[in-house]
């Protein structure tokens, strides 16, 4: 299949200005007749339509039927010769069939529970009609639905509606991408907003019958989003009405489709017994994620799929800063850290490394990366720091007054920063044009009064990117005196070179620098710091982020000697004494602290040590580790379970969820000594998911899950949504030996409705994510890995080749994993029939 390369844009030959789409809704065969306005922009081009898998029943043009030898069909679309076009504008007309009942892959119109819905985005409206499929061509929706569903939706504003009949204008221009069309059985739970102007805009959440309840959290969120964008970035939503849906079989998260935002029901749908304290935050993100997709994203699109960290990136960093600014701005720093080292830091070092603006792609589905989101994230949070606040608003309302309504490049972005602050961002642009992390290493020195910070970077090459060039990196550095002081505010220090060194004056002592605040960069920092500053900085440093990443760095100092085999120095267990019990400390930011660092980042940080990672001895050191603090802070951790207990009826405010997650990570390491005790009354006497799965959680690692497996599951086997955690949590908690054997059982289980992808995820990512069981020496959990993407790439391509990153990491490993991994990865690549999605992830894989 084709290789895809942005030099070789090039603009559609056509102006199209309005569409007409009539549908006919039939499970098996729907008829879709699409009416479409061209005005050639350059002489003699032919038209080319994208399609796939449609059956064409008749074209017309200008009401005259075209003959055979007018255009051709092919298995990716429609051509019509230019001798059979007009030179004036013209219409055409065409009618196609599709059949969303087989449609399994999720992808252009499909069937979820009867109920009719659509994916588009990247480039799913092709499954539906013959169209130029790409989000350069922008044109006015008109949608009319006929069809056998109480509730019929799509795009923009109902116009008119009539038993089994709506019509719908949206009247801002938008890239197929967007199209929605949503048809079923469905109930709404409704509200209003009013704008900034006083429009009064209908709120709509629509579900199945019977989730009806779960609604008002999801509805709050979309308020206070469309609220936020108002306040902090002056967007009004421009439409009467602004409906959402749930979708229980969905291939990811939602989907910003113009004013129909779909969403996988997972991420809608909570009430206290059925969702944790982790998934209202989620929701509440994914919610504003979507909303402020109408602006960066819907009215300013992306010009090709290259820019789609465009849209992307910005709109991730809008919904972190939507969430620091409503729930604990430093604990969702931290986290969203968390999330970046494990997932895109996890990228940028193996085989499917890539610039957070690829060149060329396969598959443009498989670059919805943690690259392309959330270092996209990083670098627009970069570039306010270096505009500063003001700055940054002022680009921002140059980059809305200026491309409103245009489809845009990562270019243009960055001239509104340029422009409207006059600095050279030519270096800065290698953050998005350049793959990998770049390794920041730093030296001090002090003399004389004079601290000096001596920085070094170096990138490390990456597939088709052998040399690296410098990068313009942010560094927001702090001084604090031996007493814990500030010595003077933070700088943002501008490195541009390899080696730079900066120098702060007049400090009668040598201060301890507090490096890279509130991770001002996406680069792995290099410290030769003794484990004395390190607990100093975890004590005192006035930066929450750089004081919860001190006491990091020594958990992970830690871990990394004892799966060594060597002694942990006692470092880490006696300055988090200090912390723990620390009661001017957030909850939520000790339970941070209290959370050990992952099994997986254990082994990436042996590796970059240049050593390999042994699973067996990682699963080990963390365990005693957990083991050891227990024993260390017994009566202090005893105290915070008790203390941490929240009364009175649930709400999924920070303040009491933090509470919540500090007891569970008190309770976590508890558990290692008190015999599953704690687990096992607080799994009885829940009251709410959080509590009930973090119990579930604990029982399952230590083994005594028998019972309690089988009561949850039992409670709740007609909820899919808990049944997904169900799944999920007994793979990726329980010990590593029995983890494969385990999922083969539960493949087995009837509820395991493979075809499902939240279900299908749960258990594979439950599997990979239990990672010493996932990478067992035998080589049973990647062959039983692979077997499944095997199995699942005819069904649902899209998620096959997503869950395949599960083996980014494996040349970490030694010769003999290696070795089977790689037979695993050839084995799926042999595959008959593979789809272009899994066969461009292999082959990276691979490469
Ligand atoms: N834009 C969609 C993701 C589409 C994924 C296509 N494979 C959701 C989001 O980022 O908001
Ligand atoms: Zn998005």
């Amino acid at each position: 299949s084709v290789t895809k390369r942005l030099d070789e844009y090039r603009p559609y030959p056509f102006e199209l200005e309005t569409v007409r789409l009539d549908f006919r809704l039939d499970p098996k065969q729907t008829e879709v007749r699409a009416r479409m306005a061209f005005s050639p922009k350059l002489p003699a081009a032919t038209l080319h339509l994208d399609g796939e898998e449609l059956d064409l029943v008749s074209i017309s043009l200008d009401g005259r039927r075209l003959l055979r030898d007018e255009y051709k069909t092919s298995a990716t679309g429609l051509t019509i010769f230019a001798a059979s076009l007009p030179e004036q504008p013209f219409t055409l007309e065409t009618v196609v069939r599709i059949a969303p009942e087989t449609n399994t892959a999720l992808e252009g119109l499909y069937m979820s529970n009867g109920m009719y819905c659509t994916q588009c985005e990247a480039e799913g409206f092709r499954k539906i009609t013959y169209y130029p499929d790409r989000p350069d061509v922008m044109a006015k929706f008109h949608v009319t639905i006929t069809g056998d569903a109480p509730v019929l939706l799509s795009n923009g504003d109902l116009v008119a509606q009539e038993n089994g009949y709506a019509e719908w204008i949206d009247p801002w221009p938008k890239p197929a991408y967007l199209f929605a069309l949503v048809a079923g059985d469905l109930i709404a739970h409704s509200g209003t907003f009013t704008t900034m102007s006083g429009r009064e805009v209908a709120l709509n959440i629509w579900v199945r019958k019977g989730d009806e309840d779960r609604c008002e959290f999801a509805l709050e969120a979309l308020k206070r989003s469309m609220q936020w964008d108002e306040e902090v970035y002056g967007r009004e939503y421009d439409l009467d009405i602004f409906n959402i849906v749930a979708v229980d079989d969905f291939n990811m998260g939602a989907m910003e489709n113009k004013g129909l935002n779909i969403f996988n029901s997972k991420w809608v749908l909570a009430s206290p017994e059925t969702a944790t304290d982790a998934d209202y935050e989620r929701i509440e993100g994914i919610i504003a994620h979507e909303y402020f997709h109408n602006w960066t994203g819907n009215r300013i699109t992306c010009r090709d799929w290259f820019q789609l960290c465009l849209k992307e990136g910005l709109t991730v960093y809008r919904d972190q800063c939507f969430t620091r600014d409503t729930r604990l701005g430093p604990v969702k720093r931290i986290d969203d850290v968390i999330m970046l080292r494990a997932r895109q830091f996890r990228e940028d070092r193996g085989p499917l490394a890539h610039p957070p603006r690829p060149d060329h792609y396969k598959e443009i589905n498989n670059f919805y990366t943690a690259t392309v989101y959330e270092k996209g994230a990083e670098i627009v949070g970069m570039l306010r720091t270096l505009v500063g606040e003001t700055g940054y608003r002022q680009a921002l309302d140059l980059y809305f007054e200026r491309h409103d309504g245009q489809a845009c490049t990562i270019e243009d972005w960055l001239k509104v920063f340029e422009d409207s602050s006059g600095r050279d961002l030519s270096q800065f642009k290698r953050w998005y044009t350049d793959a990998g992390t770049p390794v920041l290493r730093v030296s001090e020195h002090y003399k004389d009064g004079v601290f000096t910070l001596r920085f070094e970077q170096e990138t490390k090459p990456t597939p088709g990117q052998p040399q690296k060039r410098p990068r313009h990196i942010p560094i927001t550095v702090g001084l604090l005196c031996p007493d814990g002081d500030e010595r003077a505010p933070s700088r943002v220090l501008e490195m541009t070179e390899a080696k730079q060194e900066f120098t702060f004056e007049d400090l009668p002592q040598r201060p301890v620098a507090s490096i890279l605040r509130g991770f001002s960069a996406p680069v792995s920092l290099e410290r030769n710091i003794a484990p004395g500053e390190l607990a100093f900085l975890l004590a005192e440093d006035t930066d929450p982020f750089n004081r919860w990443e001190a006491g990091r760095q020594l958990a992970q100092e830690a871990l990394v000697a004892m799966a060594q085999g060597k002694a942990a120095q006692p470092d880490y267990a006696v300055a988090l004494g200090k912390l723990i019990t620390d009661e001017s400390a957030e909850p939520a930011f000790r339970a941070l602290c209290l959370r050990l660092p992952s099994e997986d980042g254990i082994a990436q940080s042996l590796h970059d040590r240049g050593l390999t990672p042994d699973p067996d001895a990682i699963h080990a050191a963390r365990e005693a580790l957990a083991t050891d603090l227990a024993r260390n802070h017994e009566a202090a951790l005893a105290e915070i379970y008790d203390a941490m207990a929240v009364p009175g009826p649930y709400s999924p405010d920070p303040g009491p969820a933090g509470q919540r997650a500090l007891r569970l990570a008190a309770a976590g390491l508890l558990n290692r000594i008190d015999g599953g005790q704690r687990a096992q009354a607080l799994f009885e006497s829940a009251t709410n998911m959080t509590e009930s799965l973090g119990a579930l959680s604990l029982l399952v690692q230590a083994g005594a899950d028998e019972d309690a497996l089988a009561a949850f599951r039992e409670r709740w086997k007609g909820d899919r949504l808990v049944m997904d955690k169900w799944f999920m949590t007994q793979l990726a908690a329980c010990p590593p030996e029995i983890a494969v054997e385990r999922a083969e059982e539960l493949t087995e289980d009837p509820l395991f409705t493979w075809k499902t992808p939240n279900r299908f995820r749960a258990l594979m990512a439950g599997l990979s994510g239990n990672h010493a069981g996932f990478h067992g020496k035998d080589g049973a959990g990647y062959r039983f890995y692979a077997d499944w993407l095997i199995r699942l790439d005819p069904v649902n391509p899209q998620v096959a080749a997503r869950m395949s990153t599960a083996f980014e990491t494996w040349k970490r490993y030694d010769a003999e994993r290696q070795a089977i991994v790689r037979n695993a990865l050839e084995r799926i690549s042999a595959t008959q029939g593979l789809s272009r999605d899994l066969s461009e992830m292999t082959a990276r894989l691979l490469a």
